[in-house]
C-alpha cells in the first residue's frame, strides 16, 4: 500500500512536483538551460548559444544532404511496414486512423538510425549545450502523414520524462531532424519561445500504462489554457519551417506542439533525445511502474 508516510526521499524533495494532488501553477526553472560557458570554443558559436537561451531552441540548417534524407526516408518507411507488420508496440497507430503516427527506439532497432544517433553533427552539439557526456534517452520517427497525420497538443517533454519516467532535472534536448517539407500548412512544429524557463505544473493523476493513450493523444500532463495564455502572450509562437536535412535543438522543456495535418505532404522528423549522463532516470516521480525500455532508456544507458 503507497501512503504518504513511505514516499521516497527523492519524491519528498521534488522540485518540479506535477499531478498528483498538486495545484496546476508556473513556477520558475530551477536549472540552467545552457550548462556551457557562451563563448565560441565549441561547435555552436556564441550568438547561436544565446540564441538558444533566449528562446529554448535552435535551428541549424543544412546539416544532412538530400541524399542522407533519402536513406533516411527509405528507412523510416521500412520500419513502418515491419512494424505495421508485427504490431510492436513500438510503433504507435494514430487515433483516428491506421496510419502510423511514431515508431520509436529507433536509435536501436536501425544500424543506420544508431549512426546517426552518435553522428558528431547532433551529438557534439549535446554535449557542448548540456556540458557532460549523453545518452539516447528516447528516439523516434514521427510521420505525421498527408491527410491523416493528427495534433502533437502543447506540452513540455520534461513534464512526461521527469513524472512518468523520474527523469531529475533539466539536463536534456532533443534534436528533431526535418525529413520532409516543413510548409506553415503540413503541421509543422511550433514553439513558444521563452516558455523552457518556467515550469509549467498540471493537474491530474496519471493512470497506469498512461503512454497507451498519451503517445496517441495527450491529454494528461499539458499546461491549462490560463497557463498557456500566459506564455504565449510573453513568448509568441515560433513555427519552424524548415528544409529536410535541418535540425531544431530544442530544450527539454520548451513549450511545443503541432497541428494536424489534412494537405497531401507528408511532415516526418526523426528525433534523438539526448540526456547528460548524470541525469540519468531515477525510479518516476509519479506512483506508476517505469515506462518500457523503448520509450525510456533505463538499462541499456550507453553514453556515446
Ligand atoms: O511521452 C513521451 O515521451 C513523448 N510525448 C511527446 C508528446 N513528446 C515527447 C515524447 O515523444
Ligand atoms: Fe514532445
Amino acid at each position: 500500500m503507497y501512503t504518504e508516510s513511505i514516499q521516497t526521499e527523492q519524491h519528498q524533495r521534488d522540485i518540479y512536483a506535477s499531478r498528483g494532488g498538486v495545484t496546476a501553477k508556473i513556477v520558475p526553472r530551477r536549472d540552467p538551460i545552457l550548462y556551457c560557458d557562451i563563448d565560441d570554443s565549441g561547435v555552436i558559436d556564441s550568438p547561436a548559444l544565446q540564441s538558444y537561451r533566449k528562446n529554448g531552441f535552435l535551428v541549424v540548417d543544412k546539416v544532412f544532404t538530400q541524399v542522407e534524407v533519402n536513406t533516411f526516408l527509405q528507412e523510416m518507411e521500412n520500419l513502418a511496414g515491419h512494424h505495421r507488420r508485427s504490431g510492436s508496440d513500438e510503433a504507435i497507430v494514430e487515433a483516428g486512423s491506421a496510419e502510423v503516427r511514431s515508431v520509436f527506439r529507433i536509435h536501436e532497432t536501425s544500424p543506420l538510425f544508431k549512426r546517426v544517433a552518435s553522428d558528431r553533427r547532433l551529438a557534439s552539439i549535446a554535449e557542448q549545450i548540456l556540458n557532460d557526456r549523453v545518452y539516447i534517452h528516447q528516439s523516434r520517427v514521427n510521420f505525421k502523414p498527408g491527410f491523416r497525420g493528427e495534433k502533437f497538443y502543447w506540452h513540455s517533454d520534461f513534464e512526461t520524462w521527469h513524472v512518468e519516467d523520474g527523469m531529475p532535472r533539466m539536463r536534456a534536448l532533443s534534436a528533431s531532424i526535418t525529413l520532409t517539407e516543413n510548409y506553415p500548412w503540413n503541421g509543422p512544429l511550433m514553439f513558444i519561445p521563452g516558455s523552457h524557463k518556467y515550469y509549467v505544473v498540471c493537474e491530474g493523476e496519471t493512470p497506469e500504462e498512461n503512454y497507451k493513450r498519451s503517445l496517441r493523444r495527450q491529454e494528461l500532463g499539458i499546461p491549462d489554457d490560463a497557463h498557456l495564455r500566459s506564455l504565449y502572450s510573453e513568448g509568441g509562437i515560433h513555427t519552424v519551417v524548415g528544409k529536410p536535412g535541418s535540425v531544431v535543438f530544442f530544450d527539454c522543456n520548451v513549450l511545443h506542439g503541432s497541428s494536424g495535418n489534412i494537405t497531401p505532404a507528408p511532415r516526418s522528423n526523426l528525433f534523438f533525445v539526448y540526456n547528460a549522463l548524470s541525469n540519468r532516470v531515477r525510479s518516476p516521480y509519479c506512483d506508476c511502474p517505469p515506462r518500457p525500455e523503448y520509450l525510456c532508456s533505463r538499462k541499456n544507458v550507453t553514453p556515446i
